[in-house]
């Protein structure tokens, strides 16, 4: 806080994980518009953000419109995430609580099942901001295939996402909440809106904003 027009209460970092298809977008929009409605400053943000001139080669990397190293693409997401921290910073510190669709745990789930090493994937992700939330919308990759089928990106096959499943929940740990991502729409809703506002007390109470994996004790997996 360099100045005085910040709000003293800062905004919360919200994140929803999970595999593909598994209702995190329709999820996110709804609790965008709930918190809305409370009075917070709400944005919605997702990665990979395609807007960016990265997140560019990374949409054409996935509609398989270019190949490209499995580490390079990697690091692209991962620049993609850090391209946006300083404005997630400020935009957390100005009072705005910001809803993403997707962070660093996709990074690492998705190209740990590519066969990356999970402490190099960690390792670059160093840094950013640590969620306040993580949610992850827990649902069998079985289920998630059903739903209306996959699209034709890169990456949306049940066996894959099989692996996918298997490294969120390496990653999960105490910190995380697990959703039942089977459950009715409305149930999943109801307990969005409850951990994200019991988030946004805490924030507002004066919780700092950290560093995602800032210590070797934070990133068991980090070499
Ligand atoms: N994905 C997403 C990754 O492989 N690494 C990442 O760092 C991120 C943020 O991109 N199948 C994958 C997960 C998805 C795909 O995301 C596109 P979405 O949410 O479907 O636009
Ligand atoms: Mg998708």
């Amino acid at each position: 806080m360099d100045n005085g027009h910040y709000n003293s209460a800062r905004g919360s970092l919200i994140v929803l994980e999970g595999l593909d298809r598994s209702g995190k977008t329709s999820q996110c929009s709804n609790l965008l518009s709930y918190l809305r409605g409370t009075g917070l400053s709400v944005e919605a943000w997702r990665f990979p953000d395609r807007s960016t001139s990265i997140g560019q080669l990374i949409s054409a990397y996935l509609a398989n419109e270019s190949q490209l190293d499995d580490k390079a693409i990697h690091l692209l997401f991962s620049a993609n995430r850090w391209e946006k921290r300083a404005l997630m910073e400020n935009k957390l510190k100005s009072g705005i609580t910001i809803v993403v669709d997707r962070y660093s745990y996709s990074g690492v789930a998705f190209s740990v099942a590519k066969g990356l090493d999970m402490g190099w994937c960690m390792a670059l992700e160093m840094g950013l901001i640590a969620p306040d939330l993580v949610i992850f919308l827990d649902i069998p990759p079985e289920k998630a295939a059903e739903r209306g089928g996959y699209g034709t990106e890169r990456y949306e096959q049940l066996e894959f996402q099989r692996k996918v499943a298997k490294h969120y929940h390496t990653l999960c740990d105490a910190s995380w909440e697990v959703v039942d991502g089977s459950l009715p729409m409305e149930a999943i809703q109801k307990q969005l809106r409850d951990l994200s506002m019991h988030c946004v007390m805490k924030c507002q109470q004066g919780k700092p904003l950290m560093n995602l994996w800032s210590s070797k004790e934070d990133c068991p997996h980090c070499n």
